[in-house]
């Protein structure tokens, strides 16, 4: 995606405006939930000795992303129709070192209640049928501007280093390669998944052990 299209620039004409003022809006939500997770991170090193997440990455979606999102839907690009129909405009992904580490900064998450809990998939329990394991919660932010309060949704997607190797691979396969992903390569990807939820089991075990004879 080049750089006029992620900063939403390239929409023309009077509709210009609404849409940065949107985007603007996106962005702020954004921002503050990163706050509130650097925070969490911050304070639960203090009582575990390490931090438990690896690190934070973040996005706004794309222009184009969101109008090919609203076409599959068969809806027009509008403000209203975005912020209905797309939830994940704004994307915050947590690697933490842990699978436990996940729940626990999730749980933490849910205890802000100012924040609104909107929906939550658990792809860590039920994998989706690729092998992609996350654990995807989205929240509203209230975000404070000249036209009074909007609350507005965040997507964070969870995962450990482990999931994000695989998944930022099995992505880029699919999407670099597309038609030529034949049903053989997708059980292979789907083996190497199982592979690394294996691992990630065992080396949280093995932290667990080594942390019971500190
Ligand atoms: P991008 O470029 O990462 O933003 P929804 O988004 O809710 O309308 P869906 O499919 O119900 O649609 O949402 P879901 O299941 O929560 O998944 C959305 C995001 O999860 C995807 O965003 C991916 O980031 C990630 N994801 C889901 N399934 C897979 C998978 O099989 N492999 C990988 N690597 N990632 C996956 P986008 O919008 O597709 O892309």
């Amino acid at each position: 995606m080049n750089q006029i299209d992620e900063n939403w620039s390239s929409i023309e004409g009077d509709q210009s405006l609404p849409f940065a003022k949107l985007r603007v809006q996106y962005y702020s939500a954004m921002m503050q939930i990163i706050a509130r997770i650097e925070s969490l991170d911050q304070q639960l090193a203090l009582s575990c000795a390490r931090n438990p997440i690896h690190h934070i990455e973040k996005r706004i979606k794309s222009f184009h992303s969101i109008s090919e999102k609203l076409a599959k839907q068969n809806r027009s690009v509008t403000i209203e129709t975005i912020r209905a129909n797309v939830l994940d405009v704004a994307g915050i992904r947590i690697v933490c070192s842990y699978v436990e580490d996940i729940y626990r900064v999730a749980d933490m998450l849910k205890l802000q209640d100012d924040l609104q809990l909107i929906q939550i998939k658990d792809y860590i329990e039920t994998p989706k049928p690729s092998g992609y394991r996350s654990y995807h919660m989205t929240v509203g932010a209230a975000v404070y501007g000249i036209d009074g309060k909007q609350m507005i949704p965040v997507e964070i997607q969870m995962r450990t280093i482990a999931m994000d190797f695989w998944a930022s691979l099995e992505h880029q396969l699919k999407y670099k390669t597309n038609a030529m992903v034949s049903s053989s390569m997708r059980e292979r990807l789907h083996s190497v998944a199982e592979t690394i939820w294996f691992t990630d089991v065992e080396m949280q075990s093995i932290y667990m052990d080594i942390n019971a004879i500190r």
